[in-house]
């Protein structure tokens, strides 16, 4: 009887566990099966052209539901951009911005990358995606002179946020000179809906003038050995987040920020002061880590994170390594408007004369 019983619960429980709905955080820690489940098939229909974007502006969501042959064309272009406040440096950019375009495929999709090397390149690149599996994520395939192209393809065989960057030695220079980017290989049914989604990405600038030292700087080897950057950064650019630039949203909305490290040396320590976190998927994987404050964003590494704002007025992201943000240009804004919610934040200054009352018995010196 007692066996019977057991057999008895056994079923209940696994007819429970198959009742989930697919939404539900239960189902989001299944185990979705890694490169072994990413194979979907031969491409469907006639090749299409990826929707690329400029940080930071993400693509559209693929739209979907059979893989498909997707040409991705990039063009390494090498030219002077401004750092802010006054200053210039000499990038070496992947579609001519610092971070790179910003690539929206799907897992199964058949990636084939075009990469073009702009004929007044001084040097060759090529191009490591994370997404890719297969030797160098596709570094030898698309070594690239300055005047030529190359094509290589690789089938996206696991979901997730992807940090690309060129792979040409030295590599660390390529990197630290601005190549580098972000690809989304979607799950198969795709991103839950959100208001807004925006592209950002950290990243570290070695000048060989000091922080905001005005005028054309250049690469200084020396402090990228030593991991001392004269700048940290969103989006290539001290102030690219901040002012007339800043995201924009309104309460009530949910935001998602595929937020990526180019590194090429340093840690991030990604938050938004003054919200916390609803959702972070964690190293950009496939399981999420609900109600976080900070999340270690690794070099070469990205994280999706999502929340929803409550309360207008400017939020500040930093690396919360915080020299970074105020001495550095680790900062950017996120710009909430809408109704106040005093509910939620009663954030009216409130000043009031305050003295404090000797303790009774004790003398006035
Ligand atoms: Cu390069």
């Amino acid at each position: 009887m007692y066996r019977i019983c057991s057999c008895l619960l056994l079923v209940l429980l696994s007819v429970a566990g198959c009742n989930r709905s697919p939404g539900s955080p239960d189902s989001e820690h299944q185990d979705t099966g890694g490169s072994a489940k990413g194979d979907l098939g031969a491409p469907v229909g006639p090749p299409v052209q990826a929707v690329l974007s400029r940080a930071p502006d993400v693509p559209p969501p693929v739209g979907r539901d059979k893989p498909a042959h997707v040409v991705v064309t990039l063009e390494t272009v090498e030219l002077e951009l401004p750092v802010g406040h006054g200053v210039n440096y000499p990038f070496w950019t992947f579609g001519g911005q610092v971070p790179g375009n910003f690539i929206r495929v799907r897992q199964g999709d058949t990636v084939e990358v075009r990469l073009r090397n702009a004929p007044d390149s001084k040097m060759p690149h090529n191009i490591d995606l994370h997404a890719a599996t297969g030797p160098g994520g596709g570094a030898v395939a698309s070594f690239t002179s300055p005047g030529y192209e190359s094509r290589f393809s690789f089938k996206a065989l696991n979901r997730g946020l992807f940090v690309y960057h060129c792979a040409t030695a030295p590599v660390g220079m390529h990197i630290a000179n601005g190549m580098y980017g972000l690809i989304l290989v979607e799950p198969p049914e795709g991103l839950s809906r959100v208001d807004h989604e925006y592209y950002v990405m950290q990243s570290e600038i070695y000048t060989n003038g000091k922080y905001r030292e005005a005028g054309l700087q250049h690469f200084d080897e020396e402090k990228a050995i030593e991991e001392t950057p004269t700048y940290v950064v969103f989006n290539g650019r001290d102030g690219a987040l901040t002012g007339d630039q800043a995201l924009k949203a309104k309460v009530g909305d949910r935001i998602r920020l595929f937020v990526g490290n180019g590194g090429p040396n340093l840690v991030s320590s990604f938050h938004v002061i003054g919200e916390i976190f609803d959702r972070v998927y964690t190293e950009a994987g496939s399981r999420y880590q609900e109600n976080v404050q900070t999340t270690l964003i690794p070099a070469g590494g990205a994280a999706m994170i999502e929340f929803r704002v409550e309360v207008p007025g400017d939020y500040t992201l930093v690396d919360h390594s915080i020299f970074r943000a105020f001495h550095k240009g680790a900062i950017g804004t996120l710009r909430v408007s809408g109704d106040e919610s005093a509910g939620v934040f009663g954030g009216k200054p409130d000043l009031r004369p305050w003295q404090p009352v000797p303790p009774s018995g004790s003398a006035k010196p």
